[in-house]
Order: structure tokens, then sequence, then C-alpha cells
């Protein structure tokens, strides 16, 4: 294969579960830099260049201080990355991650306004007062729209990175009323999973992308591995019945490789220890190359 074809991917690892119920996502980005399936893309065109993993320390004093130190680390190495116009997927990790990870392209896009794809069961857009849990992994989104707690909100950049109008939620399907109260009074896009099916995913993604890109620079795409159905992608600590087929997503992702405009892509809540005959472990590869290089 020549060189000409080749096409980079800097990979931020985000290795901790801080944010979420347990401790099994926070190993996904480790176990991803020994796959073997991972390296494999290598052959298959992709540069795979592992830049910073962030760990919880012990000498941070709260779960909410291990997510903040995090994704200031994560949103500092992001920024860079963009400014120098490399294509960046982050790893998860629980999916607090978005935090850092997309506060991070608004700190190097600073003004220009950018779109957000966020596909996901869930909403992911709880505050401290909604949450029934307080688990930060349910607030990323709140977050980037300006709400919620202040020093998460405001890193990188203060308030909110995105536009409600520029932001798509695909695959929702599990949701507290407070989030979705949120959501709503945002008028935030929102495609359920009975919207999916009705349409299909293609036909669906290619409505997300005219909202991040109405008005914008460029967008971001957020996959939570709780998107799809548990029996294509069983790897993951929260979930959810009915979800998206992994073949028509990484069939329908393959759209993200030609389209200039999508500044990067993260894919979170990997839990390799509930994995089951490396189904998750293949997907994500399989997701990684129809996003690189569209196959
Ligand atoms: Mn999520």
């Amino acid at each position: 294969m020549s060189m000409n074809t080749q096409k980079d991917v800097h990979l931020v690892s985000y290795a901790s579960s801080v944010g979420g119920p347990g401790p099994g996502c926070g190993e996904g980005p480790l176990f991803l830099q020994q796959s073997t399936i991972f390296a494999d893309l290598a052959k298959t065109g992709i540069g795979l260049h592992w830049q910073l993993t962030t760990t919880p320390i012990p000498a941070d004093p709260s779960k909410l201080g291990s997510v903040l130190r995090q994704c200031t680390e994560l949103a500092d190495e992001i920024s860079e990355l963009v400014r120098d116009k490399k294509f960046f997927i982050s790893l998860g990790g629980d999916h607090s991650c978005a935090i850092g990870t997309w506060s991070g392209v608004k700190q190097a896009m600073q003004q220009q306004a950018l779109g957000f794809i966020w596909i996901d069961a869930h909403m992911d857009s709880h505050t401290p007062q909604t949450s029934p849990s307080g688990n930060i992994h349910g607030m990323p989104l709140a977050c980037l729209l300006g709400f919620g707690e202040p020093s998460l909100t405001n890193i990188g950049t203060s308030g909110a990175k995105f536009k409600p109008e520029n932001i798509c939620l695909i695959g929702i399907r599990s949701f507290e009323e407070g989030e979705a109260t949120l959501l709503k009074q945002l008028n935030v896009r929102i495609i359920g999973m009975d919207e999916v099916h009705h349409r299909g995913l293609a036909d669906v993604l290619t409505e997300a992308i005219k909202i991040a890109t109405t008005g914008t620079v460029g967008y971001g795409l957020s996959i939570d591995i709780d998107s799809i159905d548990p029996a294509d992608a069983p790897g993951t600590d929260v979930a959810e019945v009915d979800g998206l087929s992994g073949e028509e997503l990484c069939q329908a992702a393959q759209i993200f490789a030609k389209d200039t405009r999508l500044i990067g892509a993260e894919i979170a809540e990997f839990d390799p220890s509930r994995d089951q005959d490396q189904k998750t472990e293949k997907l994500i590869a399989r997701l990684v190359s129809a996003i690189t290089l569209g196959k």
C-alpha cells in the first residue's frame, strides 16, 4: 500500500471509570492499547498514534477532583491536536471523558461555532441537582451545554461549547425526567430508537450531520458503546436492550471518513471484562476503520 493512502489517527485515552458506577470501563483504553485486533488497523492503512493516557491517582481528593483533573489534561492534549489539524479519537473510560474531549476542541476553536452528534442509549444530560446517582458520566452533555458543576463547564473556555440547535442525539432509549426536561427546554433534537428503526441509521445520520454543520465550522462525534445492541456489543457497564445494530452502525459511520468537517471522534464506555468472544473489541476496531478510512 502506498503511503499516500495512509490516514493518521491520534488516540487519546481516558483510562478512568470514576465518573461511572464501577471499575470496568476504566480498563478499556489500556486493553485496546494491547489488542492485536486493534493494532492490525495499521495493516489496513491507518497510522495509529497513541497520545496521552489519563488515569485516576490517589491524590485526587474526590471523584469530581479526579474527573476535573483528567478532563483538563485531556482538553489540553486535544486542543493541541486540533490546533495542529490532526484527526483524533478519544477512547474512554466512562463517558465523563466527553467533558474533556469537547472542551479541548472548543479551546482550540475559540469563538468558532461547532456542531455535535451524540450516539448513546442515554441522554447523559443530568446536572448534580437532577441526577439520581450523582455519577458524572450521566452529566457530560449538560456540562457541554453549560449546565452543571461550574469547574467542569468552564474547562478550556467558559460555559457552553455548543449551541443546542447544533446538537443531535441518536439511539436514546433510557433516560430520566430531569435530563429530558433540560434538553426539551433547549429544543435539542433527539432521535430515539423507534425513529432509527423506522428511518434507518444512514438516513438519521444524514439529518444529524445537517444539524451539526448548519452555521458551524465543523463538528464532533461521540459514540457510547451502550448505544449498540448488547447482542453486538456486550462489553459495556450500563447495557440497554433494543440498541443500534453494530453492522448498521459500522456501515453508516463510513460517511464520516469522507466528511472533512468532522474534527474528531470519541468512543466511550467499553468494559473489556464484560466482552464476549471479542465482539465489542472487534466492533470498536471496525468503527475506527469506518470513521477514519471509510471501510
Ligand atoms: Mn453515555
